[in-house]
């Protein structure tokens, strides 16, 4: 009998950069168990685009074979968008950090949601901003004290889940960056889901933030599946849910059963995106568009 070999080994999925993450990034973790998911949906890597925001988060992007756009801050959302609308045959993954995402990108963010195209959005959390060196966040607790808060945040950090669930995203997890098995299962589910998917990961930065450390979230975490009877289906009970622990929870926390993705309901778009479509105009549609502008 012969055993069937996988598709893909892991190592098809790493990349000869060497890694700029401080030593115990949480962001490792993140990067370990999105390889690992698309290996074992074998998704070849010329089938993966990373579209990478700024921050260290970001960097995630130059560590995974795939195609990679780094792009700007806060603006994974658009340029994801972009790349799903033109190539309907990759794997988009989004990714980027708690500040590019629910700060300067929440515009951007809160549509996606609305849209539901069919994008994994992977957000790094690690509750401040670590590129810069160590600022207040969105997801920063109240009376955190960073280099841009000496006397403690007085802000109380937003709840993107809840949020997201709220605005009607289809798919919503959460994971941690240390607790691989279950992050590689969401990631697989998150990718196969039709629709946006968004993934809060939570990252800790060993270097910026000592408040919310991997022994932190050891003791703060509920996994979804040890809460008796949860359903994943269930909106209300997602959000009741979220509230009582405070978002603290890790696992699927909603999938809405029905999910069309954005690009499938885009009046006057094929099933094929422009990356496989022929570009050439014949001279009469060239001049059909010229006469359109008139
Ligand atoms: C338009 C713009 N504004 C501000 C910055 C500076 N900047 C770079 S990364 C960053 C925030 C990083 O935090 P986060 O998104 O949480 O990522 P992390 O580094 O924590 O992974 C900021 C404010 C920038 N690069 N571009
Ligand atoms: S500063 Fe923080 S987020 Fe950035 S690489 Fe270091 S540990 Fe990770
Ligand atoms: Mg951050």
């Amino acid at each position: 009998m012969t055993t069937q070999q996988p598709a893909y080994k892991i190592s098809d999925y790493r990349t000869d950069e060497s890694s700029w993450w401080c030593p115990g990034c949480g962001d490792f973790g993140v990067l370990a168990a999105l390889q690992k998911a698309v290996m074992e949906l074998a998704i070849a890597p010329e089938n993966v685009a990373i579209v990478a925001g700024i921050g260290c988060s970001g960097k995630i992007g130059n560590y995974i074979n795939s195609y990679n756009i780094h792009t700007t801050h806060g603006r994974t959302m658009p340029v994801a968008l972009g790349v799903k609308l033109a190539n309907r045959e990759l794997t988009v993954i989004a990714a980027g950090g708690d500040g590019d995402g629910y700060a300067i990108g929440m515009g951007h963010f809160v549509h996606a949601l609305r849209r539901n195209p069919n994008i994994t959005y992977v957000v790094m959390d690690n509750q401040i901003y670590g590129l810069t060196k160590g600022q207040v966040s969105p997801t920063s607790m109240e009376g955190f004290e960073t280099r841009s808060t000496p006397a403690g945040s007085i802000e109380h950090p937003i709840r993107p889940l809840q949020m997201a669930i709220a605005t009607g995203a289809t798919f919503v997890a959460q994971g941690f960056s240390s607790k691989q098995k279950q992050l590689v299962e969401i990631f697989k589910q998150a990718i196969t889901h039709r629709g946006f998917s968004l993934v809060n990961t939570i990252s800790p930065c060993v270097t910026f933030n000592k408040v919310n450390t991997y022994d932190y979230f050891k003791t703060e975490l509920t996994d979804l599946e040890t809460i008796a009877g949860y359903d994943p289906t269930n909106r209300t009970m997602a959000i009741e849910t979220l509230m009582a622990h405070h978002e603290r929870v890790t696992g699927i926390i909603y999938r809405k059963p029905e999910s069309v993705p954005f690009e499938d309901r885009l009046p006057g778009f094929r099933a094929d995106g422009l990356a496989t479509r022929p570009l050439e105009l014949n001279e009469r549609e060239f001049d059909q568009i010229v006469m359109s502008y008139r």
